[in-house]
């Protein structure tokens, strides 16, 4: 528990409507009363977690200098674990700054970056995964990623690093058994310890897996417009970007490389991509730009295949929807401005249950509902409650755990005796440490909270 008392604001710089300071430690009272006097004549000591009103005073000269409300969290129940007390006053810089430099004379110290939520986590409070989460929260760019860090906050990812260490605690105990009473009853099967390796590797793989798809919220989902040329890829791109980016003309083969530009929809971003038209043709710069839509598409998280309405649909439309099985996709029917050729019923059964709408890329007809159906097919399916790693050094220690353990398996599965493989899972106690911040690193806490605001 530290012994001083932080004092810091906590709302952004600027001016606001509200601005809130913060102070934590053992003094956060007897500094709060210095530059903070209720108004109420009946209040003595300062209650707990009840807001009482008041202002802000400089004691030396007498001045009023705000009005406030105070509310007093006493420790260890408060976030930090310490006495701590937020106070309210109006948002403007040169009060609150005036109020830090109270709290400051009167025997607070100016806050480091992050150092309450450091506090909670040396208090015990939160695990170090979800002081990180505090941080990316604040920080998330979309409602994916916010969403993602206010269920770390609440622990699910260090509970599932916890199941982890159960399994792995469980198989060293029965190799322990085995290794200390071997002569005992029927022994311990290796099966029952391979089991529980198994099912931490499982869990670990999971984690694992999910930080390209962290990596892919932190950057935007990325969704590729394909087709046959001239259909309207280029109109398309520009009317979801509201902005004239390709270069659009009447002549197939107008986008030959492919162009990529952020696009943000309600909360969520994503990377959006105009390709060259899919065709059968030989020029060999329109066949490198086939080639590259290609695999873009393949490798996209979602794709729009967008077809010329206005004409007879033709093999290689059909082909394009087909090649495409197992993407997440929308069939967009573009040009519906025009008079409809297309035989829509066809489209529906190449398609099958991949859903579809009718836009015009010109005029603009549909772009709003079309932007709500990326939305809903290429983001909601990733809300689906799993865990995802966010940070690299996340994934590299699961990684380390994950290596060790598959070792020990190996090991076991080659007939080595308990002794053998009983290391090797030992082995990864300390990293599993590491990760939940059990084990305090004094450079892994730096390295965290220094990217933290001032303040929180
Ligand atoms: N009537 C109508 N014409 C459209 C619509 N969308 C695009 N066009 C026209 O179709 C032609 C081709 O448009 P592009 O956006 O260049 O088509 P593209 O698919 O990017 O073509 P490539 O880059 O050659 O593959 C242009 O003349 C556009 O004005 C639409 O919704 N309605
Ligand atoms: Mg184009």
């Amino acid at each position: 528990m530290a012994d001083d008392t932080i004092i810091a604001v906590s709302t952004p710089p600027g001016y606001g409507g509200l601005g809130i300071i913060r102070l934590s430690g053992p003094a956060a009272r007897r500094v709060a009363s210095r530059f903070f006097k209720p108004q109420s004549k009946k209040t003595g000591t300062l209650p707990a977690r009840s807001p009482v009103l008041g202002d802000i005073v400089d004691a030396r000269t007498g001045e009023r200098l705000d009005e406030a409300v105070l509310i007093y969290f006493p420790g260890p129940l408060s976030t930090t674990r310490e006495d701590l007390i937020e106070i309210t006053c109006h948002g403007s810089p040169v009060i609150l700054e005036q109020a830090v430099r109270l709290g400051v004379r009167s025997g607070a110290r100016h806050a480091g970056p992050g150092e309450f939520t450091r506090r909670a986590y040396l208090g015990g409070r939160i695990d170090i995964i979800q002081a990180q989460a505090v941080n990316d929260l604040i920080m998330a760019r979309t409602l994916e990623q916010a969403k993602i860090s206010i269920r770390q906050l609440g622990g699910s990812l260090s509970r599932m690093i916890e199941s982890v260490r159960v399994r792995v605690l469980e198989a060293l105990t029965l190799i322990e058994t085995a290794i200390e009473f071997p002569d005992e009853g029927p022994g311990i099967p290796p099966a029952r310890i391979g089991k529980s390796l198994g099912n931490a590797i499982a869990a670990l793989d999971a984690m694992i897996g999910s930080y390209d798809l962290g990596k892919t919220l932190l950057e935007g989902l990325t969704v590729v417009i394909t087709g046959r040329p001239n259909v309207g890829k280029s109109t398309l791109f520009n009317a979801l970007l509201e902005e004239e980016r390709a270069i659009v003309t009447p002549y197939p083969g107008t986008t030959r490389d492919f162009l990529r530009e952020p696009l943000r929809i309600g909360n969520s971003l994503f990377t959006l991509i105009d390709t060259a038209g899919m065709s059968t043709t030989f020029h060999p710069i329109e066949k490198e730009g086939r080639e590259r839509g290609r695999k873009l598409a393949a490798e996209a998280d979602g794709v729009l295949i967008l077809i010329d309405a206005s004409r007879k649909e033709t093999a290689e439309d059909v082909a394009i929807i087909r090649g495409l099985a197992g993407k997440r996709r929308i069939v967009v029917l573009n040009k519906s401005d025009l008079r409809v050729r297309v035989d829509k019923d066809k489209l529906k059964r190449a398609a099958g249950a991949v859903p579809g709408l009718e836009v015009s890329a010109l005029k603009g007809t549909n772009i709003g509902r079309l932007k709500r159906l990326i939305r809903k097919e290429f983001v909601s399916s990733l809300e689906r409650g799993g865990e995802v790693v966010l940070h690299l050094h996340q994934k590299l220690l699961l990684e380390e755990i994950r290596r060790g353990l598959t070792e020990a398996q190996r090991l076991l599965d080659a007939g080595f005796s308990e002794e053998v493989y009983a290391e090797e899972v030992r082995g990864v106690l300390p990293s599993l440490g590491r990760l939940t911040g059990e084990i305090k690193s004094r450079e892994v806490i730096d390295r965290i909270f220094s990217r933290f605001c001032i303040g929180k």
